[in-house]
């Protein structure tokens, strides 16, 4: 239409229900007890994580926007885009300074945000279509582990996968992804990836087990969206939040470790699951990264590094690849 929004659907809001009615069966009903990290962002979640990038002990959210505010014109001028394809979200600040950037350069034609959640998504593309009206915006409702092949072709791209939102993959996954993405690139398209270093472990810790315990909200919050979807009866408060440093895996995990011996009954797949105290239910793994390490993965998925950027204080980076 003439505000230049095309929106292509890939994932249906049943399908999110069913996807969760499966792995909830898969996860709760196995040992060790797991949950996606993605089942942690329901309106109540995305809040809670929002509160949490503005907490004193999270630093990644700052320590990349340090980075942007340093980088996005080497971003825009080096990787020479014309297209700034969004992997999640779609209308923080870090997307308008990537966009005024590409703008900047005179090259900006097309913005591609793609998220599962197709409301919060539509209105991410008619806003950003207002905000700057020379442009395409295209929006793709889908998964990042099933629909990257779906991403729009032409021109050339540069995608964003922003937020250390790589480090809620497990090694395996993470090489998929990759080289899933890296497939549907063109010689000359490129990735800008933030990812999150590793550091001493007391800061890592503080970050994921904050002293005003929204952390701990956001991480129970999975229980309720259980609740709601799965007509379960978890009581929120009978689990506690903990969240260590792995450091063999290099990675924050997040955990619910049940207080006590207790059955909770998911009413929807008419199932009984039992806890034991101190049993864990993992619901998140935050991978953490050296540069070395994020140059080789890349170059396995046929990427080539170009450039690595830290905050001055070294504890994020964002790398941009090359196909
Ligand atoms: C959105 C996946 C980047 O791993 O730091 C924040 C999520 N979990 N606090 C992260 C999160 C607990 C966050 N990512």
């Amino acid at each position: 239409g003439a505000t230049g929004v095309k929106v292509d659907v890939y994932v249906r809001p049943g399908d999110a229900k069913r996807a969760l009615r499966t792995e909830a069966l898969q996860g709760l009903c196995g040992s060790p007890k797991e949950l996606s990290p993605k089942w942690l962002y329901d309106e109540r979640g995305s809040q809670l994580f929002d509160d949490i990038t503005r907490l004193p002990e999270y630093y990644p959210t700052r320590r990349e926007r340090e980075i942007l505010l340093a980088r996005a014109s080497d971003v825009a001028r080096l990787s020479g885009a014309d297209t700034l394809i969004e992997l999640g979200s779609g209308t923080s600040e870090k997307t308008r300074l990537l966009l005024d950037a590409m703008e900047e350069a005179g090259k900006l034609s097309r913005f591609v945000p793609f998220d599962v959640s197709e409301g919060f998504l539509r209105r991410a593309a008619y806003s950003l279509a207002r905000e700057y009206p020379g442009i395409t915006v295209h929006a793709v409702v889908g998964d990042f582990e099933r629909h990257l092949g779906q991403l729009p072709g032409g021109g050339r791209r540069l995608v964003a996968f922003l937020g250390g939102t790589i480090g809620n993959f497990k090694p395996a996954q993470r090489a998929l992804f990759l080289k899933e993405l890296s497939a549907g690139l063109q010689p000359g398209d490129g990735l800008l990836l933030g990812t999150d270093l590793i550091k001493d472990r007391e800061r890592l810790y503080a970050a994921y087990n904050d002293s005003a315990g929204v952390t701990a909200e956001f991480n129970r919050n999975v229980l309720r969206v259980l609740n709601r979807e799965l007509g379960a009866d978890f009581e929120p408060d009978a689990f506690e939040h903990f969240a260590p440093f792995d450091e063999a895996n290099a990675w924050i995990e997040m955990r619910l470790v049940s207080r006590r011996p207790q059955s909770v009954w998911l009413s929807t797949l008419r199932r009984r699951v039992d806890f034991v105290e101190g049993e864990v239910l993992r619901t998140e793994v935050s991978c953490k990264f050296r540069q070395q390490q994020v140059e080789a993965e890349l170059a396995s998925a046929g990427l080539t590094l170009t450039e690595w950027w830290t905050d001055t204080a070294g504890d994020f980076a964002l790398s941009l690849a090359l196909k």
